[in-house]
């Protein structure tokens, strides 16, 4: 029997005492009882009719309990399906039913708003709650702490995380057991992971970077996280003294160096800074060295992809770049219209291929085809090039895309929501320079000949249809949007025009 990502991230810790997360509160929970949870769980799920290769979508608060889901699902052969907990109801329905996920665990204050998306959808509603307690963990508690293992392949769906597109509608990236575990033994070895080693892990865990990155090159090296709900400038401080490695988005970077007890000999006992999801710039890179002797290492990813590339641990981390290619991953730049691979130090379009690179998009076999070549090179939307050294730096998007604190957010998904709003004739959302968030969003309105939008209740309209991090931060209207002789929307025109609407330093 085998279950490749369960056995070598999960099984092979299984009865040790040593600690897995040390939580706010100074309570340990050891890989022991992780795993005896975790094996109740799966009991829980198969006894609910889950079977091999079913899907269960979670939209919970980040908690132990909430990482022994992922660990459960794992071990029963069961797809997990994680979710922002910023979704709103009318956001999660179609996650639910486009994934025809079985079984759905949100916190209880959310339970009735989604049990009639669950009914729909024929799934079952289980609650798990902060601070650990909900149906799920009470039926959990009486189960036995040891389960037989579901046998999967290396080829098995592991996880579907969700990532929306251009054309508004997101898209479920298939990712395999054997996508998770080589990145994550490829991470822990390029980044030097010992059992030794103390995560401070202050990221969610619904996305790539906090749940695969973060938490399975953890438990690969079998080493331990203080693991907190939520990103807190202050407890990051108070506990960096303990902890051994940071993950983050940039923003988490820029928090640090306004923080004037951040400094050298509070980061003097840490190993390793490792940024992602997000462009970090040159002159936080800078600054950050200036103040605390440590080089941030930062690396490039994406859902369909986990890893692809990461400045070294030995050797020259260069700011500005993310790095060289991981060992088994390769990194071309082509031309977006003929796909010709184009010479070094010429910016094109980023392509990646490995064993790394997902299965494609759930039940989206022309979406599938657009961006995923027959040949195994996935189109990855970002624009860059490869310098001399073999050093990949991004130098734009070829998809419109924000990302806002590590978030990404498509355009379009707002735009849909602002054109059925009354008054509005047209509408298109940009993302501008911002200090704290990278860059945030613009919603940019045209109004109907002879009327005037109420943007009030335009911005209560977005408030119940979108998660709050997509929330525009300000709407503007204009008499007309910027065209270009395709009559296309020139945003970069707009871009242009509100670039200091948030006056970044
Ligand atoms: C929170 N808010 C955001 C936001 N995060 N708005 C825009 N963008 C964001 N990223 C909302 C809050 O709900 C709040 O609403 C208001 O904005 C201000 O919140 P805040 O207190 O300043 O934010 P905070 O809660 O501190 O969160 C900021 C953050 C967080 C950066 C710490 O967003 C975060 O943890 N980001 C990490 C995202 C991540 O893990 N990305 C990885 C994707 S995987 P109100 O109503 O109070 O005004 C990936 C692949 C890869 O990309 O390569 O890794
Ligand atoms: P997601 O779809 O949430 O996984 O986001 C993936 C996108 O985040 C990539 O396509 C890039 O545009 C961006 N990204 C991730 N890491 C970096 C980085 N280090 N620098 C710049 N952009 C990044």
């Amino acid at each position: 029997m085998t279950n490749p990502l369960y056995d070598q991230l999960f099984g092979s810790h299984i009865g040790k005492g040593s600690p897995l997360l040390r939580l706010a509160d100074g309570s340990v929970v050891t890989y022991a009882a992780f795993l005896g949870l975790a094996a109740q769980m799966a009991h829980v799920l198969a006894q609910g009719g889950l079977r091999s290769g079913d899907r269960l979508a979670a939209q919970v608060q980040k908690s132990p309990e909430a990482l022994a889901l992922y660990a459960a699902c794992v071990q029963a052969g069961v797809v997990f399906l994680p979710l922002n907990t910023a979704y709103t109801t009318d956001e999660l329905r179609y996650f639910v039913e486009d994934s025809g996920a079985r079984m759905i665990v949100c916190d209880a204050k959310a339970e009735q708003a989604l049990s009639s998306v669950a009914k729909r959808a024929g799934a079952s509603l289980e609650t798990l709650n902060a601070d650990g307690s909900g149906t799920l963990t009470d039926s959990a508690r009486v189960m036995p702490e040891a389960f037989p293992t579901v046998e999967r392949s290396a080829d098995d769906l592991a996880a579907l995380l969700y990532t929306s597109g251009t054309t508004g509608r997101s898209k479920g990236a298939m990712l395999s057991q054997g996508n998770l575990l080589t990145n994550a033994v490829t991470l822990a070895k390029q980044w030097r992971f010992t059992s030794a080693d103390v995560l401070l892990h202050a990221l969610p865990i619904f996305h790539t970077h906090g749940l695969f990155v973060a938490t399975n090159v953890t438990l690969v090296a079998g080493a331990s996280m203080i693991f907190l709900p939520q990103f807190n400038v202050d407890q990051i401080v108070d506990l960096v003294p303990q902890s051994t490695v940071l993950m983050g988005v940039p923003t988490f970077y820029t928090r640090l160096l306004d923080h004037p007890r951040f400094d050298r000999g509070l980061a003097s006992g840490m190993r390793l800074f490792v940024s992602g999801s997000a462009p970090l710039l040159a002159e936080t890179h800078i600054q950050f060295e200036e103040r605390t002797g440590h080089r941030i290492l930062e690396r490039y990813g994406m859902t369909e992809t986990n890893m692809n590339t990461s400045n070294p641990y030995e050797g020259d981390r260069r700011a500005g770049s993310v790095g060289l290619p991981l060992p088994g991953v390769e990194v071309k730049v082509t031309d977006p219209v003929t796909g010709a691979t184009l010479p070094g130090d010429t910016v094109g379009q980023i392509e990646v291929r490995g064993p790394n690179v997902f299965k494609g998009y759930w039940q989206m076999p022309e979406k599938t085809a657009a961006e995923l070549r027959e040949d195994g090179f996935f189109i990855t939307g970002d624009l860059g090039k490869i310098d001399e050294d073999g050093y990949l730096h991004i130098l734009g998007r070829n998809k419109d895309l924000i990302i806002s604190g590590g978030y990404n957010i498509y355009p379009k998904e707002i735009e849909l929501v602002l054109d059925a709003q009354a008054g509005v004739l047209e509408s298109a959302v940009i993302g501008v320079p911002h200090r704290d968030l990278g860059e945030t969003v613009i919603g940019v309105i045209v109004a109907e000949p002879g009327q005037s939008p109420d943007l009030d209740r335009i911005m209560a309209a977005v408030q119940t249809s979108l998660a709050r991090f997509k929330h525009p931060r300000r709407l503007v209207v204009v008499p007309e949007l910027p065209r270009n002789t395709m009559a296309k929307v020139q945003k970069n025109i707009l871009r242009g025009q509100f670039k200091d609407a948030f006056h970044p330093a």
